[in-house]
């Protein structure tokens, strides 16, 4: 039976009056050497809410359930923690948030100890972070590493969740059943990679790789010839390191790429002492933000087509100069006027003339589609790197890669021939990493039927007809129009408060009420719509993954958003409807 739950009052009383308190662990855990350090034999096993991915979203649902007294268990694919930081390890691989404000804000202490070096972190130093998180706060215990989820099946019957756990690589051992009142996809937005079918892909004679599936002992490019596929943000952080390395470096561009400076470097000790001084008012600052981020240097609310050409000249080389995302916040409607966003593509395409030495070849780097519709790049030389005698740019826009052969990639009669290729070819974007997991919620129906046409969800938290199954940072949310980890860190606490609500209140199930989802998709679409974002063919769109519907999947705007997730929840989970059981 089910009911709409209504304003917040509700039986109250202890959390574990019900009896739901932690149950043992389950299935295998590794350690981080890979050796079992507790029983395989657990099988069968139960625990109220099974975590799907150990990267920043899973430590973070992880520790907001375990401190409100829930068991819980992750599983992660990986030999370790860290998600996305632990599968990007490309050369060049870092944030482009900011390192004080792409880390987590739940703990004071972990925040003032934490010293980062570089204002925006590299790969390895977020990892290491990632992992002294999952240490400080022991979250290792309750994580099964080298476990993949295959499939998670809701029973009508007992309103229980049956997942199955296959083991990867070295794990050894045999798939898992564990049964869960809760589930929690924390699988990343960015972490299904996309390598397109091209032909004859399987007979090249060297090596490939993806950026999102680095090798951990790394690539060695010295003496090779590399082609790099791809001049998105993964490409453009990979492609003037790689090319520092190799003898020859051949760059595939489909699209070319909007990239602002970085300026990355040392991080200023007194700037760490002040933001350490108020990290909470950061923090709190950020939320307020539309991106979660970036307080310090706020967008200017103003027109850019309201000003004289001189002063939005010199609003662009201030903002050029500080480098990073806050460029398109010069101006209030550069993402929203056609006219005011050709100025500002302009000014770039400007500085990539004035930066790179052959005219023929800064032609070609020069983007003509709108800026900030597929995501910005910030780069450490990228536009430089074309001036190097050992790289060559390949435009495929008008004549795609026909082949790859067993010598290099063939496009239309020439051959490069090459020993490496890097495919820095993106991701399946949102719903990527949730198709690839067999999930059935109601009358049998899959989530890869229910999202036949796109992704639906209300709130990007929750799908009509999956109950008590929540997406950190799914589609319908802001997630990766956003500083991530606050996006992931809003959602882990709300998802942690609602499986709080409903045990106070004495309910056993949540779901989204299918006319609320069709409202916020709707609404979604909207705000979408008064945005020059659906104007090109980004992964946002699902447009890089050939035959994926072309939806726009994130939300734009972070600070309401969060305001309409807390009145949801005050409201007693407006739009959603709880059961007994
Ligand atoms: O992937 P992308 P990414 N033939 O999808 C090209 C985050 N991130 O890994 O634009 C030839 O952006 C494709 O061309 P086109 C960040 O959110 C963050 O670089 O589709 N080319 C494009 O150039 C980012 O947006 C950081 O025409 C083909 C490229 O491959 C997201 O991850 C670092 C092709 C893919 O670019 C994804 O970035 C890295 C084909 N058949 C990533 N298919 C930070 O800085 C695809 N391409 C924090």
């Amino acid at each position: 039976m089910s009911m709409p739950l209504l304003g917040g009052s509700g039986p109250g009383g202890a959390l574990w009056e019900d009896g739901g308190g932690p149950t043992g662990p389950v299935g295998w855990i590794a350690d981080r050497s890979g050796e079992l350090v507790v029983d395989l034999q657990a099988d069968g096993d139960t625990v109220d809410v099974v975590v799907v991915g150990a990267g920043f979203a899973g430590l973070s649902v992880l520790h907001q359930l375990r401190s409100r007294g829930f068991s819980a268990r992750a599983f992660e694919t990986g030999s370790d923690v860290g998600g996305t930081w632990y599968w990007n390890r490309y050369p060049g691989a870092r944030c482009d948030v900011p390192s004080m404000e792409y880390s987590l804000g739940f703990s004071e202490e972990l925040q003032q100890e934490w010293q980062w070096t570089e204002r925006y972190a590299p790969q390895d130093e977020i990892l290491r972070y990632i992992e002294h998180v999952a240490d400080r706060f022991d979250l290792r215990r309750d994580i099964s590493f080298d476990s993949r989820v295959v499939s998670a099946t809701f029973g009508e019957a007992d309103g229980r969740w049956t997942v199955v756990v296959e083991p990867v690589g070295d794990n050894g051992g045999e798939a898992v059943t564990v049964t869960a009142q809760f589930v929690v996809m924390a699988t990343g937005c960015l972490s299904s990679a996309n390598v397109p079918d091209f032909a004859g892909l399987d007979s090249f004679a060297g090596e490939t790789h993806h950026t999102g599936q680095w090798p951990h002992g790394g690539v060695d490019f010295t003496g090779k010839r590399v082609a790099v596929i791809g001049t998105g943000s993964s490409g453009v952080q990979s492609i003037p390191i790689i090319a520092e390395q190799a003898d020859e470096l051949v760059v595939f561009q489909r699209t070319a790429t909007y990239a602002v400076p970085a300026h990355n470097g040392p991080l200023d000790p007194e700037e760490q002492a002040a933001i350490k001084g108020d990290y909470a008012g950061l923090r709190a600052a950020n939320r307020e933000t539309v991106v979660g981020f970036g307080s310090r240097n706020p967008g200017n609310d103003t027109s850019a087509l309201e000003v004289t050409a001189e002063e939005r000249l010199a609003q662009f080389e201030r903002r050029w100069a500080t480098g990073g995302l806050q460029f398109l916040g010069a101006y209030n409607d550069l993402l929203l006027d056609p006219a005011a966003n050709e100025l500002i593509a302009e000014f770039v395409r400007d500085k990539i003339r004035a930066t790179v030495d052959d005219p023929a070849v800064a032609e070609l780097l020069c983007p003509r589609t709108v800026i900030g519709c597929k995501r910005l790049c910030v780069d450490s030389g990228y536009y430089e790197t074309f001036n190097r005698p050992n790289v060559r740019l390949v435009d495929v826009s008008g004549h795609p890669i026909d082949e790859i052969t067993p010598e290099g990639i063939r496009v239309g009669d020439v051959t490069y021939e090459v020993d490496v290729i890097v495919f820095a070819t993106g991701f399946d974007a949102m719903t990527g990493a949730l198709a690839r997991i067999d999930i059935t919620g109601r009358d049998g129906q899959t989530l890869g039927q229910a999202w036949a046409a796109g992704p639906r969800t209300l709130l990007g938290l929750a799908v009509a007809g999956f109950p008590n199954l929540f997406t950190v940072t799914g589609p319908g949310s802001p997630s990766v129009l956003t500083n991530m980890v606050v996006s992931i860190e809003h959602h882990a606490e709300w998802i942690a408060d609602c499986v709080t609500r409903l045990r106070e209140v004495g309910q056993e199930t949540i779901e989204a009420d299918p006319s609320a989802q069709e409202a916020w998709v709707a609404y979604v679409n909207a705000v979408a719509s008064f945005t020059l974002y659906p104007g090109c063919n980004s992964w946002y769109l699902g447009a890089n993954v050939p035959g994926k519907p072309r939806v726009f999947m994130p939300l734009i705007g972070f600070a309401p958003y969060a305001v309409q997730c807390a009145d949801v929840a005050a409201d007693g989970y407006r739009g959603f409807v709880l059961g007994a059981g």
